[in-house]
């Protein structure tokens, strides 16, 4: 590629109308408009032509498939913050950049675990399915009951930009904050959280508890029968980060034997292909990966993602370069 020639980007997923015009505009770009998912061996294939990739969360760009990439590739930009979908190590080791979408979908993604939080205490599941199936029968003062979220203890996992607005906006609700983080952040950054070095130790105080960590080999099931077990009988468990640092069977047991009043789970183990148990309890509410999709958040992704193509083609450091070339 001369300095001149537009670099070439293949793209995996249909991105808004906006950032696929820009991707058009500014790269020489292959789109994918049906928005059909590929397999990693067809992304190896297709890659041959082109110099940078633009995946999504979905797909797995696990070693084999990075050592079968061509020479040509020397950067993936994911669109999204989470990155463990990629094997950094193994494209550092080919010297192929990578860069991914950090802090315009703070917000959208702590909106949804305020969402989870509230739909899980106050029955939104049973509540509108009550409604829909013309069971709500005579007002009662006894039945049916949710639990209280404002002025209840909040254990969040992980007190990154996401922990922290989710933080922000417990505090709108008078909860009592508690963080488990690998360190204890500047006074600012609490928001008012308790910091606890040890995750037993934070997990007695937890009437709910927002996962918000990455998911690594580290936090692995990280929420399992143990760690359950430490919380208060009738605690309220949240998920917005990734369904693998949740042990499905002990939350669905723990769910199933009242040890967890409810649960509010955006994010799965092996999404969209869930536990089916999940489906029977009218204890979790659900939603299917919704935290950063909103119209404009999917935007700014996109946007952020191409800022840092074009940075890296320029020859400039991209603001969200995770390894370098
Ligand atoms: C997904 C996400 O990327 O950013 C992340 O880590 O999990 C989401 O924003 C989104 O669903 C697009 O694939």
């Amino acid at each position: 590629m001369t300095t001149m020639a537009k670099a070439r980007i293949l793209v995996t997923r249909h991105l808004p109308n906006e950032v696929e015009n820009r991707l058009t505009r500014d790269f020489s770009t292959e789109l994918n408009p049906d928005d059909r998912a590929m397999s990693g061996a067809e992304i190896a294939e297709r890659a041959k032509n082109f110099d940078g990739l633009l995946i999504t969360s979905m797909d797995r760009c696990r070693k084999d498939l990075i050592d079968a990439l061509p020479a040509s590739i020397r950067m993936i930009a994911t669109f999204s913050v989470g990155t463990d979908h990629i094997d950094i190590l193994a494209a550092k080791a080919k010297g192929i950049a990578v860069s991914n979408t950090p802090d315009v979908l703070t917000d959208a993604t702590a909106d949804v675990a305020l969402l989870l939080m509230l739909g899980a205490a106050r029955g939104a599941v049973w509540g509108d399915k009550m409604v829909r199936d013309n069971k709500w029968g005579p007002p009662s003062p006894t039945y049916p009951l949710g639990l209280d979220v404002s002025g209840r203890r909040l254990g969040i996992i992980g007190m990154g930009r996401i922990g922290q607005a989710v933080a922000i906006r417990a505090q709108a609700f008078n909860m009592i904050l508690h963080y488990h983080n690998r360190r204890k952040v500047d006074a600012a950054s609490e928001h008012g959280a308790t910091f606890h070095a040890r995750l037993d130790d934070m997990l007695p105080n937890c009437d709910f508890l927002s996962i918000n960590c990455a998911s690594t080999a580290e936090t692995r099931d990280l929420i399992n029968e143990k760690t359950i077990g430490r919380l208060p009988n009738g605690a309220i468990i949240v998920n917005t980060a990734r369904g693998e640092i949740v042990d499905d069977e002990a939350l669905i047991s723990a769910l199933k034997s009242g040890k967890l009043a409810a649960a509010g789970l955006d994010v799965f183990k092996g999404e969209p292909n869930i536990d089916p148990r999940y489906r029977e309890l009218d204890n979790v509410f659900m939603l299917p990966h919704l935290g950063s999709a909103t119209k404009n958040t999917r935007i700014a992704m996109g946007m952020r993602a191409v800022d840092n193509l074009e940075a890296f083609f320029k020859g400039e450091r991209p603001r969200d370069l995770l390894t370098g070339a």
